[in-house]
């Protein structure tokens, strides 16, 4: 067996997505293509996509701006609201700058409360979200949310949706999801083709590509190719396998990701915001009612803002049992209150029912901490 070191290039050229996507960003707004800035992964991208806006994570990923949120919001809040409001204050994000809206959802209380200030300075929009994905009503409301951003939509850009764009748009839409699937299942192999921080390069890096069908190919083409050289031996050395789950990572990649993947093991699969959560359910192309199929698909998101959150636990079982887990890492941004009550469930559910270690870990997006989760991630493995 070949034993991979060299990985190609080409996640490279995925990491630095977001740094070209500025340019990217800069260049559809010459060509008058209105930019939708989104926080969360409910937010119904096939609304935008339906007559052809671009659609931008706003998520701040480091710490960099957050002494000046911090003059406005709490200290003891989690890090990814600080840092967003923070570049968004400060005027330091090309892409909130370029935004002609921003649509935000009723989630967790710190991001609904931080939209309130964040309108102060920028159009900004509030999905209502129901608590629970189990009532009746709650459908209703999530689905009349979908059909009222439509006209939100309409009006701020003087557009017409029509139920052929939208059923276009979601087309496309799954289309990207499953390419990405397609290249983050590579994670199954055992033992593994790539390593997490490159599947992470792409599923980050994808989010900051704006021609949807590009992206698709380009996509689909690397992962037909890291499986071609897998059949040809090119693999990497077999080591405990980790499924990271909890918040998204984005601010925290390199401190978590890469203290699991320095300490001797690796993330064979994301289940959180930047990963499968996202990707793993398709919108229901023959669904007739597309505001249904696009309420069914982006309820039933299993974050621990839902009351019960089912889901979660559903597709964690899935991933634990299809990626031949190991281990499962749960990461908590400082003071995200559901991520961290839900922990004793996740940890009950992973030594209980599954069997595996767990560890939960608590960051933030500064570097204090490395050394500590560096120290903890090692005597984690070594218990694999
Ligand atoms: S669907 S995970 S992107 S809300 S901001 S809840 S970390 S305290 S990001 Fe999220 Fe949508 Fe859910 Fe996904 Fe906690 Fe911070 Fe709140 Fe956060």
């Amino acid at each position: 067996m070949e034993i991979r070191k060299e990985l190609p290039e080409i996640f490279d050229e995925f990491a630095e997505a977001r740094r070209n996507g500025f340019i990217a960003a800069k260049n559809l707004k010459e060509k008058n293509i209105p930019m939708v800035g989104t926080f969360c992964t409910y937010m119904p991208q096939e609304l935008p996509l339906a007559f052809g806006a671009a659609v931008v994570s706003l998520c701040a990923t480091s710490d960099e701006t957050i002494q000046e949120a911090e003059a406005d919001l709490p200290k003891n809040l989690c890090p990814l609201i600080k840092s967003s409001y923070g570049f968004g204050k400060t005027d330091k994000c090309p892409f909130f700058y370029f935004s002609d809206i921003v649509v935000g959802e009723t989630t967790c209380d710190g991001k609904k409360k931080m939209y309130e200030y964040l309108g102060e300075f920028k159009d900004v929009h509030v999905m209502e979200l129901p608590n629970s994905q189990a009532t009746k009503e709650g459908f209703q409301l999530w689905k009349s949310e979908i059909i009222k951003l439509k006209g939100i939509l309409e009006n701020k850009f003087g557009v017409e949706i029509t139920e052929e764009d939208i059923k276009k748009a979601i087309k496309l839409k799954n289309q990207e999801r499953l390419a990405l699937k397609n290249l983050y299942e590579i994670g199954k192999l055992n033992p593994p083709a790539m390593s997490g921080m490159d599947i992470l390069k792409v599923l980050y890096g994808s989010t900051f590509k704006f021609d949807k069908n590009d992206t698709i190919k380009e996509v689909n083409e690397l992962a037909d190719r890291v499986r071609k050289e897998y059949e040809e031996g090119k693999r990497l050395d077999p080591k405990p396998r980790i499924v990271v789950t909890g918040c998204p990572i984005g601010g925290v990649t390199e401190k978590v990701v890469k203290a699991i993947e320095d300490n001797g093991a690796y993330v064979v699969a994301f289940e959180n915001c930047m990963g499968a959560k996202a990707i793993d359910r398709l919108v229901d192309e023959s669904n007739e009612d597309v505001y249904d199929a696009l309420a069914e698909k982006y309820l039933n998101i299993g974050c621990s803002c839902m009351t019960p959150n089912p889901n979660r636990i559903e597709l964690l079982s899935r991933m634990i049992d299809e990626y031949e887990a190991d281990g499962v890492v749960d990461v908590i941004l400082q003071a995200c209150h559901t991520y961290a009550v839900e922990t004793l469930s996740i940890k009950r559910f992973v030594n209980g029912e599954k069997e595996i270690p767990y560890m939960s870990i608590e960051t933030d997006y500064s570097q204090s901490d490395i050394g500590q989760l560096n120290t903890r991630m090692a005597a984690f493995v070594e218990m694999l």
